[in-house]
């Protein structure tokens, strides 16, 4: 799986050094692909880390019950056409638990997802909750997934190193029946997008796209958008809780790709000493890769309220949480980096808020009682219990 993905990422290196001679700036081709063998290096380090952690420790996740999440590339067709089903299932059951008094444009069980992660946004971002949170918010999807709508497999993560010159280039957003949908249609004379986002305020220009997703599974006859924006204008009815149905977006950006989401930037990440500096290689306020992975796709992914309306949310933040795995997994001994914390509660300290202990609760609002950090640092362990592969 992963050789597959590297030779997809060699052939995009390829094309790009005859298409676009002046990429190269702080990292050329060579220093892109040498990080791209080190990522593949490290994550067979944290994979042995990992089997060998299950086979000595009895808390109930085995080399039999595991689930493995795998790069949406290297998913077969039938694979991916049953995860966009299971999407499809949330979305068409109308049977939602979030009241209507609390978020009123909610209208199915996808969008409860996309409302408990609006109500919580100012407590889970630029933040020492940032990483439990979606972690355990992406568990839920899943399980959601697999429990409700009858999918079998693990949640997919896109890894978005492997088309950084390019990402119209990936699988993700080929547009085929097998994707996550395409780019928006190009839309020409936009103004830029100021967004006022937790912790911080940034003015996006128009990219390669802008309009609605015209191909794929979620396009406006299939899949539509009800809640948000919050984060730039115009806000949707009711400060972005009210009903506001329209079209999934996506305003793609080779630029934002390969300014924040190379390989080299996640080795710059992966070889941090503490989670403080995984915290700002993740999440600095004017980039960080989680940040980059929203950017580079546009429209609804820079709202970072009602970002999870697009289905490749929960791809790109797989991506982010098998980053800080594979990170928690290379330090010795394991637990060392497993039950670090850092941070405050409250995205930039505003308002001022206590510590994250391994105590703190993590709230979940509608979607799960509140958790404690302690029982969401560990893949192998509470709830948890899958690799990345
Ligand atoms: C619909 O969602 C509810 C939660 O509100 C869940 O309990 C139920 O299993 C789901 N039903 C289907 C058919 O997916
Ligand atoms: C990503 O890496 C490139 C090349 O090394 C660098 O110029 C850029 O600033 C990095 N981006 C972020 C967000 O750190
Ligand atoms: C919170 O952590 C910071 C940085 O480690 C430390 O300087 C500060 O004293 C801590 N605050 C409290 C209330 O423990
Ligand atoms: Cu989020």
């Amino acid at each position: 799986m992963k050789f597959v993905s590297f030779i997809t990422g060699l052939l995009s290196l390829a094309a790009l050094s005859s298409a676009a001679p002046g990429y190269g700036q702080g990292g050329g081709h060579d220093a892109e692909a040498a990080a791209s063998k080190q990522i593949d290096r490290l994550q067979k380090q944290y994979q042995k880390y990992i089997r060998d952690t299950i086979k000595t420790r009895q808390t109930g996740c085995t080399s039999k019950n595991i689930l493995r999440r795998r790069e949406w590339g290297s998913l077969s067709k039938a694979d991916r056409r049953s995860y966009i089903d299971a999407v499809y299932c949330l979305y068409h059951n109308q049977s939602f638990v979030t009241p209507l008094s609390e978020i009123p444009g909610v209208r199915n069980r996808y969008d409860d997802f996309v409302g408990g992660h609006l109500q919580l946004t100012p407590f889970v971002h630029a933040d020492g909750l940032f990483l439990p949170f979606h972690r355990f918010y992406v568990h839920l999807y899943e399980t959601a997934l697999r429990t409700e709508c009858g999918y079998r497999g693990a949640q997919p993560y896109w890894d978005w190193t492997l088309s950084y010159t390019d990402p119209a280039q990936s699988t993700v957003f080929d547009g085929s029946p097998w994707s996550l949908g395409s780019n928006g249609v190009f839309v020409p004379g936009r103004s830029p997008i100021t967004v006022a986002g937790a912790g911080f305020t940034r003015t996006f220009p128009p990219a390669t796209g802008g309009g609605c997703v015209y191909s794929g599974p979620f396009t406006p006859d299939k899949f539509q958008l009800h809640l948000g924006p919050i984060a730039f204008e115009p806000a949707g009815p009711q400060g972005g809780l009210g009903y506001n149905p329209r079209c999934l977006s996506r305003d793609l950006s080779p630029d934002f790709a390969s300014g924040g989401t190379r390989p080299t930037n996640v080795t710059r990440l992966l070889a941090c000493e503490d989670l403080a500096c995984v915290n700002v290689r993740f999440d600095d306020p004017v980039g960080g890769v989680h940040g980059y992975g929203h950017f580079l796709v546009g429209g609804i992914q820079l709202d970072v309220f009602a970002s999870p309306s697009d289905p490749v949310f929960w791809l790109h933040h797989a991506q982010i949480d098998r980053l800080w795995t594979i990170w928690q997994n290379l330090g010795r001994p394991e637990e060392q980096r497993t039950q670090q914390v850092w941070g405050t509660q409250t995205a930039a300290n505003t308002p001022p808020s206590d510590n994250v202990t391994l105590d703190t609760l993590v709230p979940f609002g509608r979607l799960s009682p509140s958790k404690p950090v302690r029982e969401l640092v560990s893949t192998v362990d509470g709830p948890f219990c899958y690799i990345y592969e």
